[in-house]
């Protein structure tokens, strides 16, 4: 179907994060977007963004002519809307409603496991997001490091999950980690033969979770289970084939 609407827009601007961690993307709800705009096959560029210049002082945000809407969800329905796309042509409503189920999980659950093991231990700070602040001044760069952290500590205890033990943590991600693989079975994706919404999600996901640099026990857990594997690969190939081949070389 031809989308004359295309060719009257002015391009989409996702502002997001960077390749980091062996990652297309250091954020994965950066990851998430960007793999939505690719399924959908919408124009756009990449901008550098930084959470205290979007609307919800979050990445990833996306300006379009003078609208500029935050939140990954948010987004999803703007393009969708805007450009007449539905990622989730085919789906049934129930698997519509899985779909949502499993994103709910992944993003509200599993991705503060994620956040945990990155920020909370101190190995994986030093590999990881230590380096965010190495280009400020050396005056402020350990306060800035020092707040940072301390902000992701808050967060997750306004969460819940950084109310738990290491060990808790770990066994409560591996669930979600654990119920993924169990959905996606021997399918080639969650709902399916062919991708939709919920694939961008869960690719963000595991993808982040088994990030090569940091000591994980998402990561382990994961790579113990080929079908999450396999799938992540896949989609790295499919919509990071670049990338997928700079990995395997
Ligand atoms: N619900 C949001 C979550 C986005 C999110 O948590 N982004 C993180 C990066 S992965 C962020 O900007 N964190 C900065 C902060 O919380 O200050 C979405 O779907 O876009």
């Amino acid at each position: 179907m031809t989308r004359p609407l295309l060719m009257e827009r002015s391009m989409i601007t996702l502002y997001g994060s960077f390749p980091a961690f062996g990652l297309p993307h250091a954020s994965p709800f950066v990851l998430k977007t960007e793999v939505q705009l690719k399924m959908a096959e919408i124009p756009y560029c990449l901008a550098r963004g930084f959470p205290a210049d979007g609307p919800k002082k979050k990445i990833p945000y996306i300006v379009e002519a003078n609208q500029m809407i935050g939140d990954s969800t948010f987004i999803r329905d703007h393009i969708e809307k805007a450009y007449g796309v539905d990622l989730d042509r085919g789906l049934t409503p129930d698997m519509r409603a899985h779909s949502w189920a499993i994103e709910r999980m992944l993003e509200d659950h599993l991705y503060w496991a994620i956040v945990y093991e990155r920020w909370m231990i101190d190995e994986n700070f030093a590999a990881g997001p230590a380096h965010f602040f190495d280009t400020l001044p050396s005056g402020v760069r350990e306060a800035a490091r020092d707040t940072a952290r301390r902000t992701v500590a808050d967060n997750l205890r306004g969460h819940g999950l950084g109310r738990h033990s290491r060990e808790e943590i770990a066994d409560l991600g591996c669930r979600s980690l654990a119920a993924l693989a169990t959905l996606l079975g021997n399918k080639a994706y969650l709902m399916g033969p062919a991708p939709s919404a919920v694939d961008a999600t869960a690719f963000a996901m595991i993808a982040a979770a088994t990030a090569p640099v940091f000591v994980s026990s998402l990561r382990t857990f994961a790579e113990e289970r080929p079908n999450l594997i396999r799938y992540r690969d896949r989609l790295m190939r499919d919509y990071y084939p670049a990338f997928a081949a700079r990995r395997a070389a």
